[in-house]
């Protein structure tokens, strides 16, 4: 297993849709295990491919406390099939983008069909954390950031703040 490195705004590939796995193979194995090693390691409770410049439909994500043995689920091209009405409120971080805190509403319970590493289909039902941290993964393989969610002031103040950063380095 190796880390990856993970992308940061305003990289483009943060902003491509990522395309349907179509071959369940080793390389998608060793992908997969590979982000699970990054999420685990920044700490995060989700990552999508994209993060990891790779613009396939995967993403891994683990809301397990860390005292707590670890439950990682695999999400392959998933699509929400349903979803709760009700909305709940929470404020999130990004791992694409360092110090950026976005409150977003997002519908509380969903219910998800992805593929496993096996290419099997699996039916989730998630709320709470769970259900958020996949939307947010989700968004992330639709080329959505949490910058979307804040106003047209703080993003554009946000990304001014990283380019000049990153002239700098
Ligand atoms: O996709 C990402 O950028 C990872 C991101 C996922 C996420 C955060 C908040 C709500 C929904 C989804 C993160 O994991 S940011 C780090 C984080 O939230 C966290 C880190 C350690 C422990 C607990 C949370
Ligand atoms: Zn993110």
């Amino acid at each position: 297993m190796a880390l990856l490195e993970i992308v940061t705004a305003p990289d483009p590939v943060l902003r491509k849709k990522a395309e349907k796995v179509k071959e369940y193979n080793k390389e998608l194995e060793k992908l997969v295990l590979d982000m699970a090693e990054t999420m685990y390691a920044a700490p995060g409770i989700g990552l999508a491919a994209n993060q990891c410049g790779v613009l396939k439909q995967v993403a891994v994500v683990d809301i397990s406390p860390p005292d707590k043995p670890k439950n990682l689920l695999v999400l392959i091209n998933p699509e929400i099939v349903q979803q709760d009405e009700q909305q709940d409120q929470m404020e999130e971080g990004c791992l694409s983008l360092p110090e950026f805190r976005q409150v977003v509403s997002r519908p509380s319970r969903i219910k998800v069909c992805a593929k496993n590493l096996k290419g099997e289909t699996q039916e989730i039902i998630a709320e709470g954390l769970l259900a958020r941290a996949i939307q947010h993964e989700m968004d992330h393989l639709n080329g959505k950031l949490l910058l979307d969610y804040a106003s047209s002031i703080k993003r554009e103040f946000y990304l001014r703040k990283r380019k000049k950063l990153l002239r700098k380095k």
